[in-house]
């Protein structure tokens, strides 16, 4: 089953589409390769990476420089050839790319296919933005004296990629710093090394030179501060909390020398805003995909359902009974629909946030609803939970789990926007309703970088949904988007006088 996109839609029609599902969201290669990808599961170990001694990170940055010389001189057209070549390497591989995902990330497969085809779809899309973009522009000008506009790489990157999207956002970091003529510096997220380093051996296959590209795994403590901290680093990009782009900002800004710049994609307390005229199930479907769907471990997430008091009660039993079918458990098997969460911390905290809700608030969804047959002896699983909460402004924290909380709202929907600005986030929002112009003005009045109406609100689409947020969730540009390669470039101006006074060759040849 292959679907082909419509030619009369301007697409660019080799990117994969990360998300492929047919009308009742069913990942159409799941169902189709599941013999292959069993396969892969079975012969498919975790490789070990050996971990990076942060003394080095100097020395590090230092080979990273002396290959920019010549990495960076490397024609666009060749460096974007590289990312190709690796975008179709890892193509032919999916199913053990994914085979590693579910082990070392505790995807499902339907998340991990999704995942596979994204990070494709990075590499191909930024190499054929770099070869759009890095062309010397001509500007204008008057009579004696040409000036043109170039982009140029900066030097060395350091892109620390995180454990939620091992492979695809590892991949575009890196692909778009490549492909511009940087080097880099990657610092996986600890928990998920090993998808990062089988991706590296990929692009090394491809043509870039080792030194060019270089995994150094540790924790961010120590090998994430000292490589932030290390002399000659250009540039720094991250997606990952708040409070860790916090802390490389400040770092940055504490060094001696150039003024560094940082792209940082954080966290959100994503909303949806439900009005009196949206179609229950239009939203039930919205919302669990958007608050489950990889126990919600996504930045887009749907943290906050704020829904009009007159649907509220229809609403909330639909997301009931949709969660009643969802199945928390093995990531392995092919049914489950809810993984678990990253690790023992994380579950954790989780954890005793659903705790103090039991108390607190009012539980709408609980384990006892939800599907959990398959759960037995699995490590860090959290089931769907949901819970009535008083305010939206109670909301303090991303809780970056399978946690969605619900509030009921009347009156002005302007005002539960300008609530949901105050948080001081900005990622994504969902709105629900059937009056286009109120959608509309609630889209501009809010804070947000990406704006979902009358459907699920994760899982951007690279090339058609550019994503990233605002204020307290990222610096931009937006990932996937047209404007995101030019932050890891330089921009020069070159202005020539082309008069015979300016000692212009052609000229002065040609009056001999
Ligand atoms: C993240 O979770 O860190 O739109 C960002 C989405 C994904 C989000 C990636 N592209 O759901």
């Amino acid at each position: 089953l292959r679907l082909e996109p419509d030619p009369s839609l301007p697409l660019p029609l080799e990117l994969f589409g990360s998300e492929r599902k047919n009308s009742a969201g069913l990942d159409l290669t799941v169902a189709t390769m599941r013999a292959p990808l069993l396969a892969a599961y079975q012969s498919t170990p975790v490789p070990p990476v050996a971990e990076f001694d942060a003394k080095n990170a100097a020395a590090a940055l230092a080979a990273s420089a002396s290959s920019y010389q010549m990495w960076s001189k490397t024609p666009v057209e060749q460096r974007a050839a590289a990312l190709r070549a690796t975008a179709d390497a890892m193509e032919a591989q999916l199913p053990y790319f994914c085979a590693l995902l579910v082990k070392e990330a505790f995807k499902t497969w339907g998340d991990a296919v999704s995942e596979v085809r994204e990070a494709v779809d990075f590499l191909r899309y930024y190499a054929n933005e770099a070869q759009r973009i890095m062309a010397p522009v001509a500007m204008p000008g008057p009579t004696g004296e040409s000036n043109e506009l170039r982009l140029i790489a900066r030097g060395p990157w350091v892109c620390i990629s995180p454990w939620n999207f091992p492979l695809a956002i590892f991949a575009g970091q890196v692909a778009a710093a490549l492909v511009t003529g940087n080097t880099v510096l990657a610092k996986p997220a600890e928990q998920t090394p090993a998808v990062a380093a089988e991706a590296v051996k990929l692009f090394h296959a491809a043509g870039v030179p080792e030194g060019a590209l270089q995994l150094l795994h540790g924790p961010g403590e120590t090998v994430g501060a000292a490589l932030v901290a290390a002399p000659g680093v250009a540039g720094v990009v991250f997606t990952g909390s708040t409070q860790v782009a916090k802390i490389i900002n400040r770092a940055l800004a504490a060094k001696d020398g150039p003024i560094v710049p940082l792209i940082a994609e954080t966290g959100g307390i994503n909303a949806m805003v439900v009005d009196s005229t949206a179609l229950p199930e239009q939203v039930s479907d919205a919302v669990v995909q958007s608050a489950f769907r990889s126990a919600g471990q996504r930045c887009s997430a749907l943290r906050l359902l704020c829904v009009h008091s007159e649907i509220a009660d229809h609403v909330i039993a639909m997301i009931q009974g949709a969660a009643q079918e969802l199945v928390a458990g093995d990531p392995a098997l092919l049914a489950t629909d809810v993984g678990p969460v990253i690790d023992a911390e994380a579950y954790q905290g989780i954890n005793g946030h659903i705790q103090r809700l039991k108390s607190e608030a009012k539980v709408l969804v609980a384990p006892a609803d939800t599907a959990q047959s398959a759960s037995k002896g699995i490590a860090n699983l959290i089931a769907p939970h949901a819970f009535e909460v008083g305010s939206i402004a109670d909301m303090r924290n991303e809780i970056f789990g399978p946690v969605l909380h619900i509030v009921r709202w009347n009156g002005d929907p302007a005002d539960v926007i300008a609530q949901i600005n105050a948080l001081g986030y900005g990622l994504t929002i969902g709105i629900q309703t059937r009056i286009d112009s109120r959608a509309q003005a609630l889209a501009r009045a809010a804070h947000v970088g990406n704006v979902y109406i009358n459907r699920n609100q994760i899982g951007a689409v690279v090339g058609v949904q550019p994503f990233g947020g605002e204020g307290l969730s990222g610096t931009g540009p937006k990932a996937g988007g047209p404007h995101y390669l030019y932050r890891f470039c330089a921009e020069q101006t070159i202005t020539v006088n082309t008069t015979a006074a300016g000692g212009n060759a052609a000229l002065l040849a040609s009056m001999h």
